[in-house]
């Protein structure tokens, strides 16, 4: 009934000639009916069909071309905000492949569960063919995807996130295999809403949102879900993490990756200028990745990363010229806003951008704004919602490196886990070695940000930061972790930061931002053997005078402050660590026990 033909927007006859591929797309298309299927291949020329009709429904708005040129305004459902962990599942055959981590339902009965939602969901409405590559399609990283979808938006960030078109088709060729994506916003209701993740099947389906990471399959869902499940078979790794390259006025560039929970500041991380006193002297910040890192063992025996995605889905409140200039610059153009402040001469604004706020607007919500609103309970109403977000072209970034591009990754010296901690946590801290190093990861804890629905401020244990994205058992992931360890002749050196600590007063006791470079400059002091380090229970910390702090007038009271150890918080920790692990029962790796004990013995 279903014909597979390129769509007549361009002409361009696609040549499909996988057959795992046209028999899926068929079998997709009966169940959910829709009017027509719209193959794309990734020109510039379906680029500007697909917006003009996204405009025509209403799905975007074009903004003023003169201050956002190429730019467009989406405003989401307003109960589909964010990602909903709650709906998210992971559906192996058996629950402890899923482990306790994660949500799960078996396979048939997900499958059963979810196809009434999307039987006739497309009526019409087009389903978009989407063939993508996660990965630079030219290197051993690259993992091909196609997702069907019925939303225009998601579409559109897809082109942005993802390797999307041809090449990614022509990389599959007749016999490879890829990840089923299927898509549906259906009636965006939430009590249908389902984020499925089929590992054993390489199968994603997703219903009922039109969100970010619910509905961009390429993203939270098969670049860290299933593919870090794919990474536990096949001996790499997949992981939340920024990617960036310090360059030292030498010229040499030493990489980093960088685990933090959603809206922690990654994305600033990735994108940091140097305050003038370290620019001056020759220091750069190069950007390869702000939200995923692939890592595979070299040849030479160490840790090398890649970025597989093309773009930025980044928060944006608070972001402006003084917090991330590179951030601002990106997101001129070529940009999808999404849930911020729309005004009248079709710009956007949102809480935290320099300047004044317009006279009026229509908020998140899509109601008439005004600055100075508020709700009955005197609470300020928001323009831009907390989690409102910009898909850029990852190129555009002032700071885009062209090592970006080298098929093979960039070569890790060290990795860093951040928490959002007001307390516990110091600004930094150094692993002992690869082993406590992993222990410090799976013991991770943050605040909860508005990146998930859920109690803000909520603590919760979210190792690696993969909690919400780790498709199979974290216990297993552990393992992996440790194995990767042994396999690796000059392992990261692996570190712990918290730019959140605060005074008793509730004032942040560090400037953050580009100031975090100092941080950044010492664990390259360590690295390169400059420096010493003191030692404490939980690992190494710097002595103050082995940290370039000029020009921050920070007093002996305020480093101790940033750096105190409070042996009662740790030890209430501990405990909360050990109902954590206890969940994992047997399978979770001896060296993550003995290294708490050990720990342990060192606090008392
Ligand atoms: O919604 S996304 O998962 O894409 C963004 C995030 O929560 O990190
Ligand atoms: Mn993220």
């Amino acid at each position: 009934m279903y014909f597979i033909s390129s769509f007549d927007y361009t002409g361009d006859e696609m040549k499909i000639t996988n057959k795992k591929l046209k028999n899926w797309v068929q079998k997709m298309a009966t169940l959910c009916q829709p009017d027509r299927l719209v193959w794309l291949n990734g020109s510039n020329q379906e680029k500007r069909r697909l917006e003009t009709e996204a405009v025509k429904s209403g799905e975007l708005v074009k903004l003023n071309e003169k201050k956002w040129p190429g730019s467009f305004y989406h405003r989401s459902h307003f109960l589909d905000v964010a990602r909903t962990e709650s709906l998210t599942f992971i559906c192996t055959k058996s629950q402890e492949e899923a482990g306790p981590t994660n949500n799960w339902m078996a396979p048939s009965q997900a499958y059963a569960k979810a196809r009434p939602y999307f039987q006739g969901a497309m009526k019409k409405r087009a389903m978009y063919v989407l063939p993508f590559s996660m990965g630079l399609v030219n290197s051993p990283f690259a993992k091909i995807g196609v997702q069907l979808t019925d939303s225009l938006y998601v579409a559109l960030n897809m082109r942005i996130m993802t390797h999307l078109g041809e090449a990614a088709l022509k990389k599959l060729g007749p016999e490879g295999d890829f990840t089923k994506c299927l898509h549906s916003k259906a009636n965006l209701d939430e009590k249908k809403r389902l984020i499925l993740h089929f590992p054993e099947d390489n199968t994603i389906w997703s219903v009922g949102s039109g969100y970010g990471g619910n509905a961009l399959l390429g993203k939270k869902c098969m670049a860290l879900r299933i593919a870090s499940f794919m990474g536990e078979k096949e001996g790499w790794m997949a992981e939340h993490m920024l990617i960036v390259g310090i360059e030292d006025p030498k010229g040499r560039i030493t990489y980093l990756a960088a685990a933090f929970p959603s809206a922690c500041g990654k994305t600033n991380l990735a994108m940091l200028i140097p305050p003038e006193i370290f620019r001056k002297k020759g220091y750069k910040i190069w950007t390869v990745g702000d939200d995923i890192a692939w890592l595979r063992i070299g040849k030479d025996g160490s840790l090398y990363a890649q970025n597989p995605e093309t773009g930025i889905f980044g928060v944006v409140p608070g972001t402006n010229n003084k917090t991330n200039p590179h951030a601002v610059a990106t997101m001129r153009k070529n940009t999808i806003f999404t849930n911020v402040l729309l005004t009248k001469d079709r710009s956007v604004w949102w809480e935290g951008v320099k300047g004044p706020a317009p006279q009026e607007g229509i908020s998140w919500k899509g109601e008439p704004w005004r600055p100075g609103l508020t709700d009955e309970k005197g609470i300020p109403i928001l323009g831009a919602h907390p989690n409102s977000r910009f898909t850029a072209p990852l190129i555009q970034c002032p700071s885009f490196s062209k090592h970006y591009f080298d098929t093979k990754g960039v070569p890790i010296s060290a990795l860093i886990f951040g928490a959002r901690h007001a307390s516990l946590s110091p600004l930094v801290y150094e692993a002992r070695d690869w082993e406590h190093g992993v222990y410090v990861g799976a013991s991770m804890s943050s605040e909860r940000t508005a990146a998930q629905v859920g109690k803000l401020g909520e603590v919760r244990r979210d190792p690696m930061a993969m909690l919400p994205f780790c498709g199979y058992n974290m216990a297993a992931y552990f393992q992996h972790w440790l194995d990767i360890g042994k396999g690796l002749k000059k392992p990261p050196r692996i570190f712990h930061v918290n730019w959140f600590r605060k005074d008793p007063q509730g004032r942040f006791l560090w400037p953050g931002f580009g100031e975090n470079i100092r941080v950044l400059l010492w664990m390259l002091d360590r690295l390169n053997n400059r420096v010493p380090a003191k030692e404490i229970p939980i690992g190494l910390i710097p002595n103050k005078t082995d940290m370039n702090l000029t020009g921050l007038n920070m007093s002996d009271e305020q480093w101790d402050a940033l750096f105190q150890l409070n042996r009662e918080e740790w030890l209430k920790d501990l405990n909360n660590q050990k109902e954590f692990f206890a969940t994992f029962g047997r399978g979770l790796p001896e060296e993550i026990l003995g290294q708490q004990e050990k720990l342990l013995q060192k606090l008392k």
